[in-house]
């Protein structure tokens, strides 16, 4: 059966899996929810397989699967690609994701969400800067050693850290496709060479598609 992920074009934990899909070159239905209702008025369809009441969520080998840092290890163990090559790099990778979900996931899609939808007080805002440019340093400290986060070859780390990064030129009249990383979430690539470096080898990876690309022509019905 084709995989089926619910998700959202706005969502950058969405796009972290989608990304991954379709680098690995799988065939997948997206079905996209209405995630700005209220939880209860989203289908019963979603609300039946969504433990969390969040996107991603997807189906696939009759599992139900929620998280998205979650998903990209079983996808890395499933089909032993887009992973370390040993276990110490496997172990690495495992590192990063956790890493991610508690600065990237939180830092840089709180800068972005405060800035396109929040009513953010200003304090709120530079927390969220600060800790999203310390994230932006951490990773540039890394590329000044390998050119991705574990080594010489891209793995589910790096979709993990780059999904909401490129989240590009949002909001920015002209500039929607690959341009302006960043910009949405108040980040100027230009203070970090090495990160916006990765972010191009990121993009030339076979199968890569931007979030505007990867989700445009759905609607959010489910
Ligand atoms: N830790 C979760 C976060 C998922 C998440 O926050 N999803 C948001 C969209 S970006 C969502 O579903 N929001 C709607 C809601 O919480 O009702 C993951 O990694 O998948």
């Amino acid at each position: 059966m084709t995989p089926i992920l619910y998700c959202h074009p706005d969502s950058g934990f969405s796009y972290k899996v989608a990304l991954a899909i379709v680098l690995l070159g799988i065939d997948f239905e997206q079905r996209h929810i209405a995630i700005w209702k209220p939880r209860h008025e989203r289908s019963q369809e979603f609300q039946s397989v969504s433990a969390h009441g969040e996107v991603p969520v997807l189906l696939i080998d009759g599992h139900v699967l929620c998280q998205s840092n979650a998903i990209l290890d079983y996808f890395a163990r499933r089909e032993r690609r887009l992973d370390g090559r040993d276990e110490k790099t496997q172990l690495r990778v495992r590192e990063w994701l956790s890493w991610e979900a508690n600065r990237i996931s939180l830092n840089v899609s709180h800068a972005r969400f405060g800035r396109r939808w929040g009513a953010y007080h200003p304090a709120v805002l530079a927390w969220y800067d600060r800790r999203s440019h310390d994230d932006l340093d951490r990773m540039e400290l890394q590329f000044a050693a390998t050119p991705f986060l574990t080594g010489n070859d891209p793995n589910i780390a790096d979709v993990a850290c780059c999904s909401y990064l490129f989240f590009t030129g949002e909001g920015i009249e002209g500039e929607g496709d690959g341009i302006a990383w960043a910009d949405a979430a108040g980040i100027d690539l230009t203070h970090w060479p090495r990160v916006h470096d990765w972010l191009g080898r990121m993009a030339e990876l076979p199968g890569f598609r931007t979030p505007q690309q990867l989700f445009a022509g759905h609607e959010a019905i489910y």
